[in-house]
């Protein structure tokens, strides 16, 4: 079985898990999780890496030690050091640990005084009121508890779309290999770019003799083959993936691929437009009666009933058939049209790089721009920084600056919003910026009313910019704080404020929803990627495809423009 680069990171971040629950030094832990988000988001297979005998080591992060951990499960497929934790912890902990209101001495503490380790003795628990009489925790923590405990259930059985692309290519490459097989599309919700995947839906056109079906279900990563036809196989993998394959014939091509693309509710919403000229359009073609008059190219099924083609990551049926009758629909940003970059850290707080070497990555993707946001002073999880040492960092970017060439580093901060809407520096330092990121990083729990507010008070601080990651939550493992959205778009907008669209793959906040309504109500964001690393630069395209179901053409993106530009819009009147 294949070692995907997303099998080392998840045994990274177990061994992370469950050290931090055995109460290891924290650096070590963090070298666990760095070196799994490393590995997570490289483009190349460490599998292949390592069959190649590539030195491991020369990986940001990535001593030998670590290397040395990465070769064993390559080889092995396991890591010797996590089954010794797992004996000695309780493996099931970790799980606890990802659950909103739980840290690892929470998740030790119930596992001392209630003999919990799984998620059903959790729920067990805080149903029956033991865990608010614990010391250290409360009503509100139960209730939390309790809230996602709920919430998990219907969303456990999908997976982040970022997580399914290192199976999905594997398997695309496994199948493109086949005898026979011409044309290959993952479709279905993978292809729309949805936050999450319930399966792969992958269409294959191939010649009528190629062996395609028989040797999908061979595939060495499949476990269960669900079932299995001529034309359709459903398997799932090792991971729990469940992968649907459809072959169609190749006049077929296009009307397949437009209806396993969905979403079902835009098909259907096509297809009626098809009824109303006494057209039938299906997976096989658009038919005429018995006849086939389209269905090769996707485009030619949009033809058929007058529409321009609609790009995957709008067929939700959320008004795209109504702008496609009505020539509205935007040109979708591409990751082409940005030129910068406005939200990074440095080793200087919670990063991994120093300036000289993200100014030096930024260069190479041939940015024009790259902000430095470091964290500001409060920041717990963060050695934030003081007045005094932003003061230090804006004439070290000074100093930098005079020496590079086509890029500039701007002078920023991710400063806290504090609880009372007060921001965590003094005007004084935050006026010497060129602009500042506002984000919420505590007290999640306030009422609708007093977390809008608080937002809004952090914004009417002349210093203040762009909101940062605006909802706060982390896809199935924290919920957006309570915040009404579109009065926040409105109050940023009259401030001359801009919201961030923040590309961390677990982020993508705000959801594509929020960046039409801001798009709709004449709000521009920036596309962040929030870079803890030079590698995490490489994050934009996540946002990029956020942008893209948020309806954003590259004109609604702060970060589309050149300096010049962009100075002037984020000057406030
Ligand atoms: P998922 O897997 O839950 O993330 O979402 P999808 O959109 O990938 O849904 P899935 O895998 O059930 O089906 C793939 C596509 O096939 C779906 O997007 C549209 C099409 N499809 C499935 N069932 C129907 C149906 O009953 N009617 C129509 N018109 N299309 C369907
Ligand atoms: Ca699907
Ligand atoms: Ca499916
Ligand atoms: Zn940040």
């Amino acid at each position: 079985m294949p070692v995907h680069n997303t099998d080392i990171a998840t045994c990274f971040n177990k061994l992370a898990d469950l050290l931090e629950i055995e109460g290891a030094n924290a650096f070590r832990v963090r070298a666990y999780r760095n070196a799994a988000r490393t590995i997570a988001g490289l483009p190349q297979s460490v599998a292949d890496m390592v069959a190649e005998g590539t030195d491991l080591s020369s990986l940001p992060g990535i001593g030998t030690g670590l290397a040395a951990k990465i070769a064993e499960i390559v080889e092995t497929g396991n890591l010797q050091l996590l089954h010794e934790v797992e004996n000695r912890t309780h493996p099931d902990l970790a799980t606890l640990l990802h659950l909103p209101g739980l840290g690892p001495k929470r998740v030790q503490a119930l596992h001392d005084a209630l003999d919990i380790t799984r998620l059903d003795e959790l729920a067990e628990a805080a149903r029956t009121g033991q865990i608010r009489q614990l010391s250290g925790f409360g009503a509100r923590t139960e209730q939390t508890i309790l809230e996602a405990l709920s919430q998990q259930k219907g969303d456990a059985a999908r997976l982040k779309r970022v997580l399914a692309e290192a199976p999905a290519s594997a398997l695309e490459a496994y199948l493109k290999s086949i005898e026979g097989v011409k044309e290959l599309v993952v479709a279905g919700s993978y292809r729309r770019r949805q936050e999450t995947i319930g399966d792969l839906d992958i269409l294959v056109t191939c010649e009528k003799a190629s062996p395609v079906m028989e040797r999908f279900v061979e595939y060495e990563d499949v476990e269960r083959v669900v079932s299995q036809g001529k034309t359709r196989s459903t398997v799932v993998l090792q991971s729990g993936l469940q992968v649907d394959l459809r072959v169609v014939p190749q006049v077929s091509y296009g009307a397949a691929l437009h209806y396993f693309t969905g979403s079902k509710a835009h098909n259907i919403a096509v297809r009626k437009l098809g009824q109303a000229k006494h057209l039938k359009i299906n997976e096989y073609g658009v038919f005429r009666g018995k006849k086939r008059i389209a269905g090769r190219r996707e485009q030619e099924v949009y033809a058929q009933v007058n529409l321009p083609y609609i790009e995957p990551e709008l067929r939700e049926d959320q008004g795209e058939i109504e702008a496609a009758q009505n020539h509205k629909l935007p040109t979708l940003i591409t990751l082409d049209d940005i030129v910068g970059d406005l939200h990074a850290h440095t080793q200087a707080t919670d990063g991994r790089n120093s300036l000289e070497e993200m100014a030096e990555a930024a260069r190479t993707k041939g940015y024009q721009y790259l902000a430095i946001t470091d964290h500001s002073q409060r920041l717990r999880v963060a050695k934030g920084l003081t007045a005094q040492q932003l003061r230090k960092q804006i004439d070290a970017i000074d100093r930098l600056n005079a020496n590079l060439a086509g890029m500039v580093l701007l002078k920023a901060i991710e400063v806290d919003i504090l609880e009372d809407g007060s921001l965590d520096l003094p005007d004084d330092i935050l006026k010497e910026l060129d602009f500042t990121v506002c984000s919420v990083h505590s007290t999640f729990n306030l009422s609708r009313r007093k977390q809008t507010d608080r937002m809004i008070r952090a914004m009417d601080n002349p210093y203040c910019t762009i909101l940062g990651h605006p909802t706060g939550r982390l896809i199935q493992k924290r919920e957006p704080y309570d915040v009404d959205m579109e009065h926040l778009v409105e109050a940023a907008r009259e401030r001359g404020c801009f919201l961030e669209l923040n590309a961390q793959p677990e982020r993508l906040d705000p959801p594509a929803i929020y960046c039409k309504m801001a798009k709709d109500m004449g709000l521009k964001m920036a596309i962040s990627t929030d870079a803890h690393s030079v590698n995490d630069l490489n994050l934009m395209r996540f946002g990029i495809d956020q942008a893209r179901r948020g309806w954003l053409a590259a004109d609604d993106v702060l970060n589309t423009r050149s300096w010049g530009e962009l100075k002037k819009l984020l000057k406030r009147a």
